[in-house]
């Protein structure tokens, strides 16, 4: 069904689950009229909890997206989930993976479920992703959960821009020192230890609690809450949503939790640009690259050099 600007936009903000996936892929195509429905919607938004859930693979990510939001129903609040789907022509199926790991609600048909693909976009995922959480919070969605395997800069750059960013360990794998070394102990504003039916959780709570005490302790700060899961046994899901909402309320109710809201309208604003300028050089200078690749092999040019004629190609 063809949709004109004007009803996708009424439709949207009606919660219109059909014209919600269409501006979607209207959006993830780059079409232009995407941006100009999504320019309008966005004084819908606002509402939502985003919610961006990352981790190492197989960290029970899907299980707990699945368990929470099966709660929040329980509670009638409209959830949507995206999966950042990191399939690479080696690894697949893993939208397939998520559906089933996420069984306790696959069959609600009031719970919006969209993957996303890495794969084949010009890196412009976190982009795509952003105007997607945009359009579901616009729809009247309560929670928007965002799941993504953290192992990229890509996937930090995506959850940095929820309100509330779920890091999720699982004991005896090393994860910790995993942590630190992707920078994602910065980013992280709540932690789960999930798989705490496994030996080494105490321990792991212990080592995060160390390396959070190690960073300075500001007034009116968020101080990460450290909540251990079964996921598989819906153990812990309560202490994970209250902590969930705390956060949520300290981002709309404190000084600091402001300057954090404004923090991550920066970090959206810079992405879509990075992401935009991108696009252009690589679209508009196509054939000056390919110029500026075989002068780079015959050495008559550097890299660097190439790079700057690149940008300055595409301005022209
Ligand atoms: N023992 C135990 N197993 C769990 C727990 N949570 C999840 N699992 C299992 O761990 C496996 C991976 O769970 P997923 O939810 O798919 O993990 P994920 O982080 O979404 O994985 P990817 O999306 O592939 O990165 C599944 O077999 C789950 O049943 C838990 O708390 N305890
Ligand atoms: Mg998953």
């Amino acid at each position: 069904m063809q949709y004109s600007d004007q009803e996708l936009i009424d439709r949207v903000a009606a919660g219109d689950l059909r014209a919600v996936a269409r501006l979607i892929t209207l959006s993830e195509n780059r079409e232009p009229r995407a941006f100009k429905v999504q320019a309008e919607l966005f004084k819908k938004t606002g509402r939502a909890h985003v919610i961006g859930i990352t981790g190492s693979p197989g960290a029970g990510k899907s299980t707990l997206v699945d368990a929470l939001a099966s709660e929040w129903r329980k509670a009638g609040k409209k959830v949507a989930i995206i999966a950042i789907d990191p399939t690479s022509p080696f690894s697949g199926g893993a939208i397939l993976g998520d559906r089933i790991r996420m069984s306790r609600i696959a069959e609600d048909p009031e719970v919006f479920i969209r993957s996303m693909a890495t794969r084949g976009s010009l890196g412009g995922v976190s982009r795509a992703t952003l105007d997607a959480v945009h359009i579901l919070d616009a729809a009247g969605f309560d929670i928007v959960l965002v799941e993504t395997v953290g192992v990229g800069q890509a996937e930090v750059d995506i959850v940095r821009t929820a309100d509330t960013c779920v890091v999720v360990l699982v004991p005896g794998m090393g994860d910790s020192v995993q942590a630190i070394k992707a920078g994602i102990l910065e980013i992280a504003d709540l932690f789960i230890i999930n798989k705490a039916d496994r030996e080494g959780a105490d321990s792991l709570h212990k080592d995060i609690r160390v390396l959070l005490s190690l960073s300075e302790d500001k007034p009116g700060s968020w101080k990460p809450p450290i909540v251990q899961t079964v996921a598989t046994e819906t153990k812990g899901i309560d202490g994970m949503i209250k902590a969930l909402s705390e956060h949520a309320a300290w981002l709309a109710s404190s000084p600091q939790g402001k300057e954090k809201r404004l923090q991550i309208l920066e970090h959206s604003i810079r992405q879509i640009a990075e992401e935009l300028l991108a696009e252009q050089i690589f679209e508009r200078s196509r054939p000056e690259l390919k110029k500026l690749v075989q002068r780079c092999l015959e050495r008559s040019s550097d890299p660097h050099s190439a790079a700057n004629e690149l940008i300055s190609a595409a301005r022209r």
